[in-house]
């Protein structure tokens, strides 16, 4: 099995604390839709330069620079640049809440973190975090103080969402058609 590639929008919360409009959002990128549930946070290159850009339909992206051609096109209109290091504690509206409402000890905010291991090989250059799936992510969740959600349960069920007691792989077309249905789902490779 093909693991799906997709891009997904995190609508900034306070878009204008980065002098952005309404709807300005991270661009995300993950071959693991079903970990998106358990979404804690976003991890970004301090040393990378990223840029607000307008895609095609005018929705404000933010994404690492040396990307813009590649994920938007030669098109994508550029509103602002960004150090990475600027991008500290932006905080987002995630795709779902249901778990980190449950195991975030009551915190619910999400944001976004710095790290170093974020590369721009692929991608956008914002790396979707959900720590209990991923080294680099619970790093980034140990230094942060981001919940630790464990969203799927020792048969590798979903503990969590409509998807619960389905395996975790299985729910990626359910999860994939939510966030098309969301209206977060950018774009869908393979
Ligand atoms: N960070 C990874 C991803 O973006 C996983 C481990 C959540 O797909």
């Amino acid at each position: 099995i093909q693991d799906p590639s997709i891009y997904v929008t995190f609508d900034l919360t306070e878009p204008e604390k980065l002098g952005l409009e309404e709807g300005a959002a991270f661009l995300v990128w993950t071959t693991t839709p079903w970990t998106l549930p358990y979404n804690v946070g976003v991890a970004i290159h301090p040393n990378f330069e990223y840029v607000a850009a307008k895609d095609k339909d005018g929705k404000v992206l933010i994404l690492a620079r040396s990307l813009l051609i590649e994920v938007l096109g030669e098109e994508a209109e550029v509103i602002k640049s960004f150090k990475g290091s600027e991008l500290d504690r932006v905080s987002y509206s995630p795709p779902f809440t249901e778990a980190y409402e449950v195991e975030g000890e009551g915190k619910t905010v999400w944001m976004s973190g710095l790290d170093t291991y974020v590369s721009d090989s692929d991608g956008t250059g914002i790396v979707h975090t959900a720590p209990a799936f991923g080294e680099d992510d619970m790093r980034l969740a140990r230094n942060y103080g981001f919940p630790v959600i464990v969203g799927v349960d020792n048969e590798g069920k979903h503990r969590y969402g409509p998807w619960k007691g389905v395996f975790f792989r299985d729910a990626n077309q359910d999860i994939i058609r939510d966030l098309r249905a969301r209206g977060v789902m950018w774009k869908e490779k393979n």
